[in-house]
């Protein structure tokens, strides 16, 4: 059975991105058990921003999991990368998503990589920022195993990254490298961008999609735009896909109603 899931973000220097709810989190938590997720996916500044008893507390009060935690804040507020040009800067980055691992454990959330993964050029080959994703990724996939959580790799639509957009190559990619515990966070609006086909997209991915970003074609919530998500929810049936569909949108200046319509645009499947 797939699960529901909304973002929650508390890091301003993220405020303009496509989140759900930025409320404080008693009353952002309150809000999503209202509309009848069944988790929320946080972001948060770091490790160290909110204890995890407090999110414990939080979900057991409302009956809420945790989805997945996102790391944007180590690239939004830290300016951090894996592939940056500096060797000291790719050592502080992978720190960082190894604190967020750590702390995702604790709550048995995976933890994403998005936009920490950076992107080659300048003084960065390609096959170097693949190097240096690899060598990062081998580090990561080894400690989340030990926390007992996957990790969720995230390819971005072409304006954010140039290392990997679509989900098939990334998937090679994990596979050359043995990094079993890595799974795909599927997107549906970079998805909308860089593939021809999303639900044969989803099936060729098959086992490795551990998450999807349930975003209609023009990142509002679903049922806005023009992606067929009755093909989307089929693919996901038929790779027996039983994680989370997580709205990471934007909600034209009214949160809830883009929380109630999401959550409608999966109850209609019976999820
Ligand atoms: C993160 O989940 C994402 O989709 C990116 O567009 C954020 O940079
Ligand atoms: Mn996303």
């Amino acid at each position: 059975m797939m699960k529901t899931a909304v973002t929650l973000c508390r890091v301003p220097e993220m405020a303009a991105g496509p989140f759900v709810f930025h409320d404080e989190l008693p009353v952002a938590f309150a809000k999503a058990a209202a509309c009848g997720f069944d988790a929320v996916e946080l972001f948060f500044a770091g490790p160290d921003e909110v204890p995890v008893e407090t999110i414990r507390e939080l979900c057991q009060g409302h009956a809420l999991g945790v989805a997945a935690i996102g790391s944007g804040a180590g690239m939004a507020k830290h300016g951090l990368s894996l592939t940056d040009p500096s060797q000291e800067k790719r050592a502080q980055a992978l720190d960082f998503i190894l604190g967020m691992v750590d702390y995702g454990g604790k709550l048995g959330a995976p933890v994403i990589l998005g936009s920490m993964q950076g992107k080659w050029g300048g003084e960065v080959s390609r096959a170097q920022g693949l190097g240096f994703l690899a060598a990062a990724l081998k580090h990561i996939n080894e400690a989340a195993a030990k926390a007992g959580v996957p990790f969720l790799y995230e390819p971005l639509n072409r304006y954010e990254t140039n290392l990997f957009n679509r989900l098939a190559p990334a998937a090679v990619f994990l596979e050359q490298h043995d990094l079993q515990n890595i799974l795909l966070l599927a997107d549906l609006f970079h998805m909308n961008i860089e593939e021809p086909d999303l639900a044969a997209a989803l099936i060729e991915a098959g086992p490795r999609v551990g998450h999807v970003h349930w975003a209609d074609s023009n990142r509002l919530a679903m049922g806005s735009g023009h992606t067929d998500s009755e093909a989307v929810i089929a693919a996901l049936r038929g790779i027996s896909y039983q994680r989370y569909v997580s709205a990471e949108i934007f909600t034209n200046g009214d949160p809830e109603a883009a929380a109630r319509q999401t959550r409608e645009s999966t109850r209609k499947f019976g999820i």
